[in-house]
């Protein structure tokens, strides 16, 4: 074997709420943003299919986990959805909500599949977005008590668990960038965001801490390294830059509890920084994890930026580089996303030199290809040697971070079974599994049988 993992090396898949569980707005459900924004702009959404047809973890749970096993897997992520534990955001658990919850971890737990839970996957309820979403300091305390609801009820199953996942991609998607609800463009309003959603993952963190809970709390980052075009002092301040706005806003907090005061400075001289109250400071080294979720799908490549700035135009961390297309570079073409499988390694080398070399693994990681019917083999499987190519090259460069010494404990793909991807909906295909979207048939891809036999052997 030319990659062998360790013994107990995490290996499984992630999913998410909103994007599996399907019934969307019954079991006491309420609608999140995306409900709602669905609602209103389904021309939004790939072929204007909306969170309520999804895969149905909801009803196929059972099914579903059993499929798990046969993946080999050990552990498996997927998150809760607050607006269905707790419908209105705020008060007592929904008892339907409750029930399902507690018959998927145990169903979990009796196939040997140790449950990882995030609490917050891009889904915030409507009830709370109606109180200003993250802009919101309500928010923040409703949050944290819904996260001790979590601990309270399902501690006593659950011993991993993660805040929140890429809580950069609300702050771009919905006060950047125009891709989730509510499609706002103001930097000021994104770092308040950004600010009170760190807020709100050290609130969880203490409070999982003040009530003994047992077990690891993290947060799931996804990290862009930033690579300059040249080691021209002017391409690696871009790269610098880049790398304070997309990772360090949220590496620097939860790993070291602070910002970094460089990225501080810059906000202060552009007149963007979030209000800060008394006790802040505090809260956030209150918030430093166990545990770090990397979700890695592609590299940033930057250079000095050529033109200058329009000064009427709205402050983006774009007034400080530009995008580089790297000549040669190997790519995703239905994602557009590079595919570079050293960029795994770079992180986790950056992790054990920079930040303490704190356990980590890899929480995401997958390849969404469009069209995936035409791959389907003469036996009714889809034979994705691709994805196989894209996971070995992956797992190559981590394997070589754990022999030099990263504390890298698991990989999980994106994702476990073809599911729903936001505005993206079903056009990018992800799963181990395929999911036959007019009859709701599973079948395992060649991917997931080659990665069962991965996880058995340890290696390949
Ligand atoms: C991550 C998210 C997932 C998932 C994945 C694939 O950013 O955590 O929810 O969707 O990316 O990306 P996409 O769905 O945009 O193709």
């Amino acid at each position: 074997m030319q990659y062998r993992f360790p013994d107990n090396f995490w290996w499984g898949s992630a999913s998410s709420a909103a994007q599996s569980e399907g019934s969307s707005l019954t079991g006491g459900k309420t609608p999140t943003t995306w409900d709602h924004w669905f609602a209103l702009e389904p021309h939004r959404f790939h072929q204007q299919v909306g969170p309520a047809d999804t895969s149905g973890f909801y009803q196929h749970f059972r099914d579903d986990i059993a499929l798990l096993a046969e993946l080999g897997h050990n552990t498996f992520r997927t998150s809760i959805a607050w607006s269905r534990l707790i419908p209105e955001g705020r008060g007592e658990p929904n008892p339907e909500a409750v029930d399902f919850y507690n018959a998927m971890l145990d169903e979990l737990l009796a196939r040997g599949i140790t449950p990882f839970i995030c609490l917050y996957h891009f889904d915030m309820p409507m009830a709370m977005q109606a109180l200003g979403g993250w802009e919101s300091r309500e928010v923040v305390a409703a949050y944290a008590e819904y996260a001790a609801t979590c601990f309270r009820l399902f501690g006593a199953k659950v011993k991993h668990w993660f805040t929140f996942n890429e809580p950069i991609v609300p702050v771009e998607g919905g006060y950047l960038y125009d891709f989730h609800y509510p499609n706002v463009l103001d930097f000021r309003r994104a770092a308040s965001v950004a600010y009170h959603t760190m807020l709100a993952h050290a609130a969880a963190v203490r409070a999982f801490r003040a009530m003994g809970g047992e077990g690891q709390i993290g947060i799931i980052l996804n990290l862009t390294p930033s690579y300059p075009r040249s080691q021209h002092p002017a391409d690696v301040k871009a790269a610098h830059l880049a790398d304070l706005f997309f990772n360090r806003s949220f590496l620097d907090p939860a790993v070291r509890g602070e910002y970094p005061a460089d990225l501080v400075a810059l906000l202060r001289e552009y007149d963007q920084l979030p209000q800060v109250q008394e006790g802040d400071r505090s809260l956030l080294a209150d918030g430093r994890i166990d545990l770090l979720g990397v979700n890695y799908y592609q590299p940033r490549r930057v250079k000095a930026r050529l033109e200058a700035v329009n000064p009427a135009s709205p402050f983006l961390p774009e007034w400080f580089f530009d995008s580089y297309e790297m000549p040669g570079r190997k790519m995703n073409p239905h994602r557009g996303w590079e595919i570079y499988e050293k960029g795994i390694y770079d992180i986790l080398i950056n992790l054990r030199d920079n930040y303490g070399n704190l356990p980590c693994y890899i929480s995401e990681n997958g390849m969404g290809v469009e069209g995936e019917e035409k791959f389907l083999g003469d036996s009714g499987r889809i034979e994705d040697d691709y994805r196989i190519d894209f996971i070995r090259g992956h797992l190559g460069w981590l394997h070589k971070g754990i022999s030099e010494g990263c504390q890298c404990l698991g990989y999980h793909l994106w994702t476990f079974i073809d599911n729903w991807s936001w505005c993206n909906a079903y056009k990018n295909r992800y799963g181990f599994v395929r999911l036959d979207l007019a009859s709701g048939e599973r079948r395992i891809k060649k991917s997931g049988q080659w990665f069962a036999e991965t996880a058995r052997r340890g290696g390949f």
